[in-house]
């Protein structure tokens, strides 16, 4: 079984002014792939041939043995993260709608409260991490964080949006000020990716 790096539905300065070419170039060719290629050589000879990655991260404990566990936490969360994280985002749809909108006003009471709590979360990561919108086993919305790369899935959630707040992900173009990236999140966001995301979370 190999897991492979997703070719991405866009070009690399295509979010561009707000994350930079040379940075999503890095990230993808380099760390996403890096997570891919330590995720496939963690799976060696434990017969895992089937499962999808997000199905070994949402299982690790019962299908991992404790030896190599921790590998497959840091680089398969750092695969299906990068997985949604990139497909999440887009030079196109980045205006809220669909049934992600209704569920995102009624749990929030608006979007600007979502948003607030959201770049909270984000911003308050403390070293390197990630912000989620998921939907938990209840089928209701709600804002996580987590460090390294680790990945809701493992507590039973299912993540529709990520924001990947590690350094890589910002530094080239913006240095030390991580809520300024946060707050350009939104503009290339593509929400009809995150309302799929949504739709299918409630089916599972
Ligand atoms: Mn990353």
């Amino acid at each position: 079984m190999k897991f492979e790096l997703p070719k991405l539905p866009y070009a690399y300065d295509a979010l561009e002014p707000y994350i930079d070419e040379k940075t999503m170039l890095i990230h993808h060719t380099k760390h996403h792939q890096g997570y891919t290629n330590n995720l496939n050589a963690s799976l060696e000879g434990l017969n895992l041939e089937g499962y999808s990655a997000e199905e070994i991260i949402a299982n690790v404990v019962e299908l991992v043995p404790e030896n190599v566990r921790q590998t497959v936490i840091n680089n398969g969360g750092g695969y299906v993260n990068h997985n949604l994280f990139f497909f999440i985002m887009g030079p196109q749809n980045n205006e809220l709608k669909g049934e992600i909108k209704q569920a995102i006003e009624e749990e929030f009471g608006g979007f600007e409260e979502f948003r607030e709590q959201f770049e909270q979360a984000a911003k308050t990561q403390f070293g390197s991490g990630w912000a989620f919108l998921v939907v938990d086993p209840k089928g209701k919305l709600k804002i996580v964080k987590k460090p390294n790369q680790n990945s809701p899935l493992t507590d039973g959630d299912i993540p529709v949006l990520a924001l990947d707040v590690w350094e890589h992900a910002y530094y080239l173009k913006y240095q030390n000020k991580r809520p300024e990236y946060v707050e350009n999140f939104w503009k290339v966001v593509d929400w009809s990716e995150v309302n799929k995301n949504y739709l299918k979370a409630l089916n599972k």
